[in-house]
C-alpha cells in the first residue's frame, strides 16, 4: 500500500508529497523474524561481566513497516544443550513488554566463574512469537575478594624518585600438575590486575591485544581487573606464565606545574593474576601470583605517559617468558600489603592499537633529524624501522605542529619530555616501538645514525564502537567533524580526558560534561562513562563536592560546570541509552552534590569562584583564561539551578516522590533567586554576554514574559560581532542548543560557517585536524597563542557535534533510549544536503535530506520497535513506526540559503 498525500492545492508554500515507503505491502509479513544483536552489559559474549544481575538487550531483525515487540521470553541455561532441551536456570516466562533495551536478569544470584547461556523470542503486536534467537552468552568473573587466591606481588625495592625499569614476572607449572594424571584442559581463564599497566605472556606469546590495562582508577579505592580466555596458549608439560609491569598510572608522573609529581598512589608499581585452568575431568587447578614468583628488571629501562619509553636492546631477557629458559639472576618477589579493595570487572574495551598513519611528508631538521609528518594530529606511538651500530641510540620526539622553521612545536609540552629512546645491542635492523607510554602528535622527529628504513603512527586509544556518521555539501564543516573525531579519540583514553600530549591528560569533569553529547553521538560510550562515574563518586568529597578531576589527585573544592558532571553525564547516559542503572547507581552522589550547593550557598546564590565561562572571549581586558564578563556567581547559580532540577526529574524516573517534591521545589526557589539577582526587569541578563543569555535560557530560568527579549539580546550580542561567538568551554556547549531551542538555528548556521575567527571553521581554515582548546590556539597570521596552556586536542569546543547530528541530521531522543524519536532536520547556511545515521538502542536511524531549488527531499529510516515524529522545515508533523519514509516539501522563504 503506497499513500500519497499530495496536496490539491499545489504552488502553496508547504505542500507535503507524503510517500510512505514503509507501507509497502506491509501484508506480506506473517509473523516476525528473531531477534538479533543479543548483548549482556551492551558488550557481545562478555567473559568476567562486572554486575550481578547483568543487562540483556537486543534487537528486533524484522526491518518491515511499523514492527513493535509487545512481548518477550528470556530463558538461560548453564549449558547449550541444557537450553535447547529446555533444562533452564532462569526462564523469564513470557513478559508482556516493549521492554528490548536493559532487561534486567531476574534469575538466582549468579555464579563466580559461570558461563551462562541464553536465548530470547518475541511477539509482535499481532501475536506472532519469532523463532528463538541465536544462542549468546556471558561468562561471570571472580565476583567477590573470597574468589581471589592470588596475593599482589612486587619487584625490589626501587629507587622510585626516578622513572624505573619495569619489572618482569614469571612463574611455571605443569600440565597436568606434579603427580596428578594427565586429563585434558576444557578451558582456562586468566584473571589480571595491576597497580601500574601490564602486558601478560604465556609461553612465549602475548596475551590479549590490550594496551595499558588495566587501566586507571583511584587504585586504592577501587581496582579494574581483565579476563582472558587463554585456553589455546597452554600445553602439554611445562608451561610459563610471565608479566611485564610499567608505572602508568600508578607510578608515573601525574599533574603539571608545583603539582607534578610520580607515585601518587603508591610507591611501588604491583600484580595480580590467577590462572584457573579446568580439566575435562572437573579438577581445577590454579596458578596465582605469590611470593614464589620471579621477578627482574629488563630493557624498558623507564616507562613514563608524560615522559616517553627508553628501551635498552643489550638488556634483553631472551625467551624469558617461554619453558626451559635458565632464570638465572631473577629474584622471589615480595608480597604487597596492598589495600583491600573492590576488584571489578573491566566494562568497557581497553586501549588498542587501531590503523597506522605513514607519512605525507619528511624533513630534515637543523641538526640532521628526520621530521615526519603523519598528516593527521592524533594518539599513539611511533613503530620504526632502524637500522645501527652496537652503542648507537635512535631518540623520537613528537610535536602536534611545527615552527614556521620547520622544528617541533614543544612549548605546549610544558613538563613532559615527550622522548622515546632505543639503545641499540649489536649492529643490525630492527623493529621497535614502545611499551608503556603514548604520545599526542602529527609530528614525530627521529635522531639517528641512519635514515629509517620504514616509521609509521600507531593510533591507539579505548575501543569504542562506531555510534553514529554525519556528512553534508559543505566541506570544510565535514573536515570539522572529522576534527571532532579525531579529538573524540585521542582523549578517550581509559578516561575522557582533557588533552592528550602536555603533562595534564586528566580526567576533567567540565570538558567531559559538555562534550558528552557529542561522544554519544559518535560513538557507545556508555560503558565506558558508567565506569568513569564509579571514578567520579570516589572521587567526591565526604560534603557532596565532585571534584574537577576525576579520579582525583589533590584538588579538593568543585567548580561551577565541572563538578556538575556527576549530574549531567548520568543524564545524559539514561536520555540516550534509555537505561535507568546509571540514575539509580548515581542517584545518592547527584543529590548529596545539590545538597552541598543548598548549604554552601548564601541565599541560593553561589559563590563567585570556580573556573567561570573559562577561555570565553568576552572581556577586553582578560588577566587569564578564568577572567571573563559572565560573572562566576552567576555561572554556578545557574548549574545548581539545573542539577536541582536534574535531580528532581531522576527522583521522577525512580518514582520517589518525596524527593521529587523537594528537588522540584528547591530548583524553582533557585530560579526564582537567580531571577532576582541576575535578570533585570527589562531582561537583560548580568554580565550581558552570550554565554550568560545562554544560559538563563537553556536551563529555564528566564520567566516566560520575558524569553523573547532575552533571547532578542542574545542574538543582538552575536549580530553586534559580526555574527562571532565569544563563548568559553561552559557557554560553547549551549549556544547551538539554545539558538535551535528559540527557533533561531539561522544564526547558529551563521555561526556554524563562519570561517574567520573566533569560530569553529577558523581553526579548520587555518590547517586542523583535530579540535583545539583555544579559539586561536594557532592563526596564519600571528602565530600560535601565548603560552604553555595552548593544546592542539582538546575536546570541549567540540560539543558542537551535539548541534550537527540533532538539527542538520535532525537526530534526537524525545524518549529516553531513543524509543521515540525525533526526527526534525533543519537545513540552513548554504547546506544543499546531509547524511546523518545514529545507531541508537533499537539499531540504524537514518536521515538523508536535500535542498533542490525551493524542495526539500528527506528520507528517513526507523529502527523497529520504536516510533518517530517527523517534523519538516513547512512545520508538518506525523509520527510513524518502524520503516523507510520518503517527504518532500517546499522550503518556506526563510529557511533557503
Ligand atoms: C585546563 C584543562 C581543562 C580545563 C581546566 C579548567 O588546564 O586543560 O581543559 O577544564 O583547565
Amino acid at each position: 500500500m503506497i499513500i500519497w498525500k499530495s496536496s490539491l492545492l499545489a504552488g502553496i508554500t508547504g505542500v507535503v508529497l507524503w510517500v510512505n515507503a514503509a507501507c509497502l505491502a506491509p501484508s506480506l509479513h506473517a509473523g516476525v523474524d528473531a531477534p538479533v544483536h543479543l548483548r549482556c552489559e551492551g558488550q557481545e559474549g562478555p567473559l568476567g561481566i562486572y554486575p550481578r544481575s547483568p543487562r540483556l538487550s537486543w534487537q528486533l531483525a524484522d526491518t518491515g513497516s511499523d514492527v513493535r515487540q509487545s512481548a518477550y521470553q528470556v530463558v538461560v541455561a548453564y549449558s547449550r544443550e541444557n537450553l535447547d532441551k529446555g533444562h533452564f536456570w532462569w526462564d523469564s516466562g513470557k513478559v508482556i513488554s516493549d521492554q528490548s533495551v536493559g532487561v534486567v536478569y531476574g534469575g538466582p544470584e549468579p555464579e563466580a566463574r559461570q558461563l551462562y547461556f541464553w536465548k530470547v523470542r518475541v511477539w509482535d503486536r499481532s501475536g506472532n512469537v519469532s523463532d528463538w534467537s541465536e544462542v549468546a552468552t556471558w561468562e561471570t568473573g571472580l565476583l567477590g575478594r573470597g574468589d581471589w587466591s592470588a596475593r599482589w606481588i612486587t619487584g625490589h625495592e626501587r629507587d622510585t624518585a626516578q622513572s624505573m625499569p619495569a619489572v618482569y614476572y614469571r612463574t611455571q607449572f605443569n600440565i597436568p600438575p606434579a603427580g596428578q594424571e594427565g586429563d585434558k584442559v576444557e578451558s582456562a581463564r586468566l584473571y589480571v590486575s595491576a597497580r601500574g599497566v601490564f602486558e601478560g605472556w604465556i609461553n612465549g606469546q602475548r596475551v590479549g591485544e590490550d594496551y595499558f590495562a588495566p587501566g586507571w582508577t583511584d587504585y586504592n579505592i577501587r581496582n579494574q581487573y581483565l579476563t582472558y580466555d587463554v585456553t589455546d596458549a597452554l600445553r602439554k608439560g611445562e608451561n610459563v606464565l610471565g608479566f611485564i609491569v610499567g608505572d602508568g598510572w600508578h607510578n608515573g608522573y601525574l599533574m603539571w606545574g608545583k603539582h607534578h609529581r610520580k607515585n601518587w598512589y603508591g610507591e611501588d608499581t604491583a600484580l595480580l593474576a590467577q590462572l584457573v585452568i579446568r580439566y575435562q575431568d572437573g579438577n581445577e587447578h590454579i596458578v596465582a601470583t605469590d611470593e614464589n614468583w620471579l621477578n627482574r628488571t629488563g630493557p624498558i629501562v623507564s616507562s613514563d605517559f608524560y615522559d616517553g619509553e627508553t628501551y635498552d636492546a643489550r638488556l634483553e631477557l631472551g625467551n624469558w617468558s617461554e619453558p626451559g629458559y635458565d632464570a638465572e639472576g631473577w629474584w622471589p618477589c615480595r608480597l604487597l600489603q596492598a589495600p583491600q579493595v573492590p576488584m571489578e570487572a573491566k566494562r568497557f574495551g581497553t586501549v588498542r592499537q587501531h590503523e597506522t598513519l605513514k607519512p605525507v611528508a619528511v624533513t630534515r631538521g637543523e641538526k640532521g633529524e628526520w621530521i615526519y609528518d603523519f598528516g593527521q594530529n592524533m594518539v599513539g606511538w611511533v613503530k620504526l624501522r632502524v637500522s645501527g651500530e652496537e652503542g648507537d641510540s635512535v631518540i623520537l620526539r613528537f610535536a602536534e605542529t611545527l615552527h614556521p622553521d620547520g622544528s617541533l612545536y614543544t612549548d605546549n609540552l610544558r613538563k613532559a619530555k615527550v622522548t622515546d629512546t632505543y639503545h641499540f645491542a649489536r649492529a643490525g635492523t630492527v623493529e621497535w616501538e614502545p611499551h608503556f607510554t603514548f604520545h599526542g602528535f602529527r609530528y614525530a622527529s627521529v635522531w639517528a645514525a641512519h635514515e629509517p628504513e620504514s616509521v609509521e603512527a600507531v593510533v591507539m586509544h579505548t575501543q569504542l564502537q562506531p555510534a553514529g556518521s554525519i556528512e553534508t555539501s559543505n566541506p570544510l564543516v565535514n573536515r570539522l567533524q572529522q576534527n571532532i573525531v579525531w579529538s573524540l579519540r585521542s582523549n578517550f583514553l581509559e578516561i575522557p580526558t582533557d588533552c592528550p600530549q602536555r603533562d595534564e591528560r586528566l580526567g576533567w569533569t567540565g570538558d567531559a560534561q559538555v562534550f558528552i553529547r557529542t561522544a554519544i553521538y559518535n560513538r557507545d560510550v556508555k560503558n565506558f562513562f558508567e565506569k568513569w562515574l564509579t571514578d567520579l563518586r570516589d572521587a567526591q568529597g565526604k560534603d557532596g563536592q565532585f571534584p574537577n578531576i576525576a579520579p582525583r589527585l589533590n584538588q579538593k573544592s568543585s567548580a561551577a560546570g565541572w563538578g556538575d558532571a556527576g549530574v549531567i553525564c548520568p543524564w545524559a547516559i539514561y536520555q540516550f541509552y534509555g537505561d535507568r542503572r546509571v540514575l539509580e547507581e548515581n542517584y545518592e552522589a547527584m543529590k548529596a552534590w545539590v545538597d552541598f550547593q543548598e548549604r554552601s550557598s548564601d541565599n541560593l546564590i553561589r559563590p563567585e569562584s570556580g573556573f567561570g565561562d573559562w577561555l570565553a572571549l568576552d572581556k577586553e581586558d582578560s588577566r587569564g583564561p578564568g577572567d571573563t564578563a559572565t560573572p562566576r556567581a552567576l555561572v554556578a547559580t545557574a548549574f545548581f539551578a539545573h542539577a536541582a532540577d536534574l535531580v528532581a526529574r531522576t527522583a521522577e524516573v525512580l518514582e520517589n516522590e518525596r524527593d521529587k517534591q523537594h528537588y522540584s521545589d528547591l530548583h524553582e526557589r533557585v530560579r526564582t533567586a537567580f531571577q532576582k539577582e541576575f535578570i533585570s526587569q527589562g531582561g537583560r541578563v548580568s554580565g550581558d554576554t552570550q554565554t550568560a543569555y545562554v544560559l538563563a535560557l537553556g536551563f529555564g530560568l528566564v520567566p516566560e514574559r520575558l524569553r523573547e527579549t532575552a533571547s532578542g539580546y542574545l542574538v543582538d550580542d552575536i549580530r553586534a560581532r559580526d555574527w562571532h561567538l565569544s563563548t568559553g568551554f561552559i557557554g560553547t556547549g549551549l549556544l547551538m542548543p539554545v539558538l535551535n531551542e528559540i527557533g533561531r538555528n539561522d544564526v547558529a548556521y551563521r555561526l556554524l560557517l563562519q570561517e574567520t575567527y573566533p569560530g569553529w571553521l577558523y581553526s579548520v581554515r587555518q590547517g586542523a585536524t583535530t579540535m583545539w582548546e583555544r579559539w586561536n590556539s594557532y592563526s596564519h597570521e600571528n602565530g600560535f597563542a601565548r603560552g604553555g596552556m595552548n593544546s592542539f586536542n582538546h575536546y570541549a569546543y567540540g560539543a558542537v557535534g551535539q548541534w550537527l547530528y540533532a538539527v542538520v541530521g535532525g537526530i534526537s531522543p524525545l524518549d529516553p533510549g531513543f524509543k521515540s524519536i525525533l526526527i526534525r532536520p533543519v537545513p540552513g547556511g548554504d547546506l544543499t544536503w546531509a547524511k546523518t545515521h545514529y545507531d541508537c538502542p533499537y539499531g540504524r536511524i537514518e536521515t538523508d535530506w536535500k535542498v533542490e531549488g525551493d524542495t526539500f527531499t528527506l528520507k528517513a529510516i526507523v529502527p523497529p520497535n520504536t516510533s518517530a515524529v517527523v517534523e519538516l522545515p513547512d512545520g508538518r508533523r506525523e509520527t510513524v513506526g518502524s520503516g523507510v519514509h520518503n517527504y518532500t516539501c517546499t522550503l518556506p522563504a526563510a529557511s533557503r540559503g
